[in-house]
């Protein structure tokens, strides 16, 4: 070979190795990009493109685009996207654990809600692990509220009511209630509420605003029944083939995200609260009446929980009261 062609070779070499350990993922995610979840990803990428100096990227998907949220688990494991997030009490029917965050008023501050993370965090690893899913980071919504479209003294008031659910646990509250439960995902819920599908939602104030629930509705009820969570995931076998440095990035970026999440959710929470009634939404706690009715349908789903939980729910509670 003359020297040229050499010269010619060496490089293409170099480049191919280069090429061989640059790596773009997909990231497929369920919530608009105005959203503090799906902003905190951004900053997770950005932290991991500047980490590994652009050896690993990645493209985040919001608000559903490329993959609905019901399919973002599956289109993980199955590696047609190489990363996403999901809400955990998505899962609910696989496997109680998922369910655990969203009973209500088992754990209604963040810092119950951090404990009751660090405890059940082994079986949700172990359990997702499974799946060929491991975990990255998990950060809580602010607590969820009751938004109607009239005002509500007491339970009874919720008779017959649409209301739009989220996970099966928010069904079996509706239902619990009173009301009528359809499942709607966030971006179908502007046209769910203007077509009358729906005319009550349990959510965040953080939803609220990004779904500008002034449009449809009149009052949100911040009865903080529970914080459930969202959860970022990376296909496992995706990760493993990354060298020992781009691992460690995107393992150093996820705790960040971790930490950051927390923080921005309940900043969020407040400042979020503040443009509801801004725009014209009575914001309030709830009646004793109507607080105390939602505290007895608490009870009685932590009960079912529990039965359903069996001797490891009751393991992963005691660890969550330990502490
Ligand atoms: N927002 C998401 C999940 C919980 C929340 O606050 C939603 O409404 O679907």
């Amino acid at each position: 070979m003359g020297f040229y062609k050499t010269m010619i070779a060496g490089a293409a070499l170099a480049l191919s190795a280069t090429a061989a350990h640059a790596a773009s993922w997909q990231m497929a995610t369920p919530y608009p990009e105005s959203n503090f979840h799906t902003q905190n990803i951004l900053k997770f990428v950005k932290d991991i493109d500047a980490a590994t100096d652009g050896k690993l990227t990645i493209n985040v998907h919001a608000a559903g685009s490329l993959i609905k949220h019901q399919e973002i688990k599956n289109a993980v494991r199955s590696q047609q996207v190489e990363i996403g997030e999901f809400i955990i009490s998505n899962l609910a029917n696989e496997n109680p654990i998922f369910a655990l965050d969203s009973v209500p008023f088992v754990a209604v501050s963040y810092d119950d809600s951090l404990k009751m993370y660090r405890a059940s965090k082994p079986a949700l690893e172990e359990e997702l692990g499974r799946q060929n899913l491991k975990v990255l980071f998990s950060v809580p919504w602010p607590p969820q509220g009751l938004y109607t479209d009239r005002p509500i003294e007491k339970i009874e008031d919720l008779k017959g009511i649409k209301m739009r659910a989220y996970s099966p646990q928010t069904e079996r509250l509706a239902q619990l209630a009173g009301a009528v439960p359809t499942q709607v995902e966030v971006p179908d819920l502007a046209q769910a509420f203007t077509t009358g599908r729906v005319n009550a939602m349990i959510t965040s104030t953080s939803t609220g605003v990004n779904t500008t629930a002034w449009d449809y509705l009149t009052h949100f009820y911040d009865v903080a029944a529970f914080l459930p969570k969202n959860i970022v995931v990376v296909n496992k076998r995706v990760f493993d083939g990354l060298d020992e440095s781009t691992q460690k990035a995107v393992l150093d970026a996820a705790a960040a995200a971790e930490k950051r999440g927390w923080e921005m959710s309940e900043a969020d929470h407040s400042a979020q609260r503040k443009v509801l009634e801004e725009n014209g939404i009575k914001v309030g706690n709830g009646s004793d009446a109507l607080n105390a009715s939602l505290k007895e349908i608490g009870k009685k789903m932590a009960d079912d929980w529990g039965k359903e939980a069996g001797e490891k729910g009751a393991e992963i509670l005691k660890a969550y009261q330990a502490q």
